[in-house]
């Protein structure tokens, strides 16, 4: 009887360590965790900090035959297009500018340029990359481009209202979106081609 009351009793005991012991984890655990940044949150960027992410030339790369620099010179000796009223606005449907006129050249050009490795006309299963030197990015499919709309409304802007571009020296924008903001990529770095496995 006695062997049976302290059994209980160490049992009782080791249970309530036992809580202790995972309650104390759970804690230190939340006390470890870094306060994690809101990823949609706007850093202000100091001058020389946004110099950084400028780029000369944006790379055309992945599944292609002919990998590509462009340069500002090299778009305006392509088929450059004049742009009327282009208006970026944010997800969360604040304007963020407004162009009246704006010169680009069609992704679609860039990409045929460039030749997207297909083998046959059933492999069309790719998506293409725009990325920015911050790492900011947006993501086309070959149908939108080749097959849709959308690719006659998808460029590479290099002239705002008559100058270059701010934020970088090329604009990757797609005109046809509900909120045009997502995919407006500033600070171009390259375009990818990636072929879905
Ligand atoms: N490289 C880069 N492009 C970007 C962003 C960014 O953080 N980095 N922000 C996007 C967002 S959320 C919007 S609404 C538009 C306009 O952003 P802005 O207000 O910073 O000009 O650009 C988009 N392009
Ligand atoms: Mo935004």
């Amino acid at each position: 009887m006695k062997t049976k009351t302290y059994l209980f009793a160490l049992f009782i005991a080791l249970t309530f360590t036992m809580c202790n012991t995972s309650k104390k984890e759970d804690v230190d655990q939340t006390e470890k965790t870094p306060k994690v940044k809101e990823s949609d949150e706007h850093i202000a960027l100091s001058p020389a900090d946004s110099l950084k992410l400028v780029n000369h030339q944006i790379e055309i790369k992945g599944e292609v035959e002919f990998p590509l620099q462009l340069t500002v010179d090299s778009l305006r000796k392509m088929k450059v297009v004049d742009i009327n009223n282009l208006k970026i606005v944010c997800q969360s449907g604040a304007v963020k500018k407004d162009d009246k006129t704006s010169k680009g050249v069609l992704l679609k050009d860039i990409l045929e340029k460039a030749k997207i490795k297909q083998n046959g006309h059933k492999d069309r299963n790719f998506y293409i990359v725009a990325r920015a030197s911050d790492d900011y990015k947006a993501t086309f499919s070959w149908a939108e481009i080749f097959n849709n709309p959308t690719g006659e409304n998808t460029y590479v802007l290099f002239e705002e209202n008559g100058k270059p571009v701010k934020n970088g020296e090329m604009i990757l924008i797609c005109g046809n979106d509900i909120k045009t903001g997502p995919r407006h990529v500033y600070w171009l770095k390259t375009i990818e081609v990636y072929k879905v496995k």
